[in-house]
């Protein structure tokens, strides 16, 4: 039986048909199809009409840019600055957005698909425009509409300030995610917080890392929507108080502070697809009736002090990636964005489902996924408690089964440094209900614990949630493994790592719930935007499907054997060379030989990254120069990088590296054999041009310590060779390529654990080896700081004396071995392109879409919904 239409205006949402006509034509067609009445459509042809010509409104785009030129930016074109033309260009890529972006709501509305949420502290976008335009497929047209009006696409992309809303890594990883999420139609959400200053500005002064803040939004942000009407109270501090009812004791937290969560919405839009994601981020603000307390006193300087505190908690992004640092405003920040969230994902579900018993509750988790962005967000487990317990009035039974179904986890550290614990006393003062629960969890835990392995009171100790070794700590990754049903790593070594070791008693009582989902990356920011030569050069061979599905990369495998390919793919590498040296020079006035091999480290600057090996590699190579040797390949080492504000040895290293440079590019003697380059403010705009220039990808962690790494991936992806250990992703990387398309050095991680077990001496390395001796000798007697010679001495001191953590030493021989044979392939020039080739063909699992699709399988079971499929038959 056919059942009749509910709402027409609902179906003629699909339409992307241009007239009325058209779209009735089109619409009786899909409703036949999914048997729905027919006549229904006739009669809201008008209806229909008013409809298709509202979304079909969009002027053509040199149009709408002079436009918005005039009516959004208030500009004559005589009159407008560059800034002005991004505006423009921005207001009309994003008019084509929120059309898309209001559709794809509308469709989760009606379908009512189960949705992923997506939390994490970071999200590391980057700019906007370009990737907007060219998800959208309109930055063709874009291009040529600038044109037509005089101005450049390139020129005006580069006026947009990127959203560094993240350290590295992790927030990259995030802003990957999103993308593919989208391009793939999965319902998913970020969310997070709408920081007012994000990862600092670096600058170099005097070799010197200097940090400046970030203020992005001086400017406006054209890619926000505030949310004024969107709110929701968070609480802090207050206490707990306990009664007793004929259902048991419950608990009440009182007095708390409020601080009101406002939400910005910016749109994700997918790559070739009607889906437009949200990214809904949190700003604090400081409520009515906080202010008018002390208005009210009389105690007016009060009430604006306590609005600045307030609205501190969204203020700045904490520019640590890899040392947590127990400073009370990150709980607060951790808790009052993952507190709004949860209001906001429960607040949906309420609003979509009717819940008139307990057992509708169970539809929960049929309706939301939520993914923890390592345990930064991980007092979400007892916030999801605390609203269900106290605000929706659930046994505590059924919420705790009901939160073991909806949350998993993703670790992205074994540095047991980065590992986040909270006093006990910091919880109790600022989120007390929260302690209560926690302990509640534990207790539970504990028992099961204790029930199914008695008598192993040192497993109690060890998995307890409360560390009560070290004062009494909250222990947030046991939290978040107790609350997940999944628990993954990053990369195949790491997740791996993690069973044996962080997380081994875990694997034990929970057989399981640790997996791994390597890590990936979008191939639409990473090849498509960042390297348009390279795009167009593969797309001419096997068309546009890789961007899509980048499986199709395999295809150019045996263009790597053809010697024209060859040629046209050296000519896209040299012009990304020559872009990249041309920006270098503007930044720091170095000029570079295109000629001599790209060897690159960018990355956060960390020990375990080992970028002094890096530099002991550069002045092993000045050495030989000095010393006449003959037949040496030309290079040009380029770190970039911030390091953390605090972490005093890591900008020791940048300095160092500066010194260094100021040495090596000013010798005579070197001439064009050796460059050394600190690209300053290493952020998500200069990786794009940085991974294109590059001919060779430093990857060279000491074995077991960097989780996935994903700059390996955007390099190989954009035809660099790697040069690394067998660690974090670059085992993947090297089963992918082949043994023979990479440079593998250093020892393994087992032979890294011997090592240290066998009580490894560095000192036996340097009285070893000339080579080193010499280079450590140079640093530690001031040849690079003349006018303070003890300068490194700590760094000298750590090598040598205190233990060489990082095994720097013990892989010193090997690396410079690999890095000769390297230097040995570049010579020939044909063959090194060969090779590059095979990494860019052989980059197919390095997809984010191949990872978000293990995601949304086996730890989500999430489905796509597509904007232009769904139609509303069912409801
Ligand atoms: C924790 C507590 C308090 C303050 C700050 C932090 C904090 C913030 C950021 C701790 C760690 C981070 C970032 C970690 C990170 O970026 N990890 C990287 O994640 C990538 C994506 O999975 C991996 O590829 C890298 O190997 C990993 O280092």
């Amino acid at each position: 039986m056919k059942k009749p239409v509910k709402t027409p205006v609902e179906v003629q949402i699909n339409t992307t048909a241009k007239t009325a006509e058209a779209a009735v034509k089109k619409l009786k067609k899909t409703a036949e199809k999914v048997n729905i009445e027919v006549g229904a459509i006739d009669k809201s042809k008008k209806k229909i009409k008013s409809k298709v010509s509202a979304t079909h409104k969009l002027s053509p785009i040199d149009q709408a840019l002079q436009n918005h030129l005039v009516f959004s930016t208030f500009k004559t074109s005589e009159a407008a600055t560059p800034r002005d033309w991004y505006a423009a260009a921005s207001y009309t890529v994003r008019d084509h957005v929120v059309e898309r972006w209001i559709k794809t709501a509308e469709s989760y509305y009606r379908e009512d698909p189960k949705r992923v949420y997506y939390l994490s502290l970071e999200f590391l976008i980057g700019r906007m425009l370009s990737n907007a335009a060219l998800n959208l497929g309109i930055k063709d047209e874009l291009k040529e509409g600038l044109a037509s009006l005089g101005r450049d696409l390139e020129n005006t992309v580069e006026m947009e300030t990127d959203a560094a809303l993240g350290n590295g890594g992790l927030g990259r990883l995030a802003a990957c995610f999103l993308d593919s999420m989208a391009t793939m139609d999965i319902p998913a959400a970020g969310y997070g917080i709408r920081y007012e200053y994000g990862m600092f500005k670096q600058t170099i002064e005097n070799g010197q890392q200097v940090e400046n803040p970030d203020n992005w939004l001086r400017y406006g942000n054209i890619w926000e929507f505030q949310r004024p009407e969107l709110t929701y109270s968070i609480k802090f501090h207050g206490q707990v108080v306990k009664y007793p009812t004929e259902h048991g004791e419950f608990q009440h937290w009182v007095d708390a502070e409020h601080i009101v969560a406002m939400a910005y919405d910016v749109p994700v839009p997918g790559y070739g697809t009607e889906t437009v994601n949200t990214l809904r981020l949190w700003s604090a603000k400081a409520t009515r009736e906080f202010d008018l307390r002390h208005f009210n006193d009389g105690n007016y300087e009060r009430a604006v002090e306590e609005r600045n505190e307030t609205e501190n908690i969204s203020k700045v992004l904490y520019p640590n990636d890899a040392s947590m640092l127990g400073k009370e405003l990150r709980l607060k920040q951790q808790y009052f964005f993952v507190s709004a969230s949860i209001q906001d994902i429960l607040r949906r579900f309420l609003s979509a489902h009717e819940i008139k018993q307990l057992s509708d509750w169970d539809l929960l988790p049929e309706k939301i996924a939520i993914q923890l962005n390592d345990t930064h967000p991980s007092i979400g487990v007892a916030e999801m408690m605390y609203q269900l317990v106290d605000n929706h009035q659930l046994p505590w039974d059924k919420a705790w089964a009901l939160v073991g179904k909806i949350f998993a986890y993703t670790n992205h550290t074994l540095m047991p440094e980065a590992l986040e614990t909270w006093t006990v006393a910091l919880f109790e003062n600022l989120l007390p209900r929260h302690l209560e629960i926690i302990y509640q969890i534990n207790k539970e835990f504990l028992g099961m614990v204790n029930h199914r392995f008695p008598g192993e009171t040192d497993l109690l100790t060890r998995v307890s949630i409360i560390d009560e070794s070290h004062g009494r700590r909250v222990r947030m990754a046991h939290l978040a493994v107790v609350g997940s049903h999944t628990v993954n790593g990053v990369a195949a070594l790491h997740s791996e790592l993690l069973k044996q070791t962080l997380f081994a008693d875990f694997n034990r009582i929970y057989p399981g719930k640790l997996t791994n989902v390597t890590n990936g990356i979008t191939p639409r920011r990473w090849l498509n935007q960042a390297n348009p030569a390279l795009t167009s050069l593969i797309e001419k061979v096997i068309g546009a499907d890789f961007k899509k599905d980048l499986t199709q990369i395999k295809k150019i495998t045996p263009l790597a054997d053809d010697a024209d390919f060859r040629k046209a793919f050296a000519a896209v590498k040299l012009g990304n060379k020559v872009r990249l040296a041309d920006k270098i020079e503007r930044l720091t006035g170095i000029k570079l030989n295109t000629n001599s091999l790209f060897d690159v480290q960018i990355k956060r600057i960390h020990e375990y990254k080992r970028q002094l090996l890096n530099v002991l590699h550069v002045i092993t190579l000045y050495n030989r120069i000095r010393s006449g040797e003959q037949g040496i390949t030309p290079r040009t080492v380029i770190f970039g990088g911030k390091a953390a504000p605090g972490y005093w040895m890591a900008k020791q290293i940048i300095r160092l590296i500066n010194d260094i440079a100021q040495i090596v590019n000013n010798d005579p003697a070197v001439g064009d054999q050796l460059k050394v380059v600190y690209y300053p403010n290493y952020e998500v705009s200069a990786a794009e041009i940085l991974f294109p220039g590059s001919d060779l990808s430093e990857q060279i962690s000491t074995a077991g310590t960097e989780a996935s790494g994903t700059g390996n991936m955007k390099m190989a992806l954009n035809g660099a060779l790697t040069i690394g250990t067998l660690d974090g992703a670059n085992v993947e990387i090297k089963e992918e390529v082949g043994d023979e398309n990479i440079f593998i050095f250093g020892l393994t991680t087992p032979q890294v654990a011997e090592a240290k077990e066998n009580g490894y001496n560095p000192r036996d390395y340097y009285n070893n080896n000339a080579e080193l001796k010499e280079v450590l000798d140079m640093i530690g007697s001031g040849f690079f700081s003349v006018e303070e010679p003890n300068r490194y001495h700590a760094i000298i001191d750590n090598l040598l004396n205190k233990g060489d953590q990082y095994l720097l030493l013990a892989d010193y021989a090997s690396y410079i071995e690999t890095q000769d044979k390297v230097a040995e392939v570049y010579k020939n020039q044909d063959e090194w392109t060969r090779l590059a080739i095979l990494n860019v063909a052989n980059m197919a699992k390095f997809s984010s879409d191949r990872a978000i699709g293990e995601y949304a399988k086996n730890i989500w079971n999430a489905s796509p919904v597509n904007p232009l499929r769904s139609v509303s038959n069912t409801k």
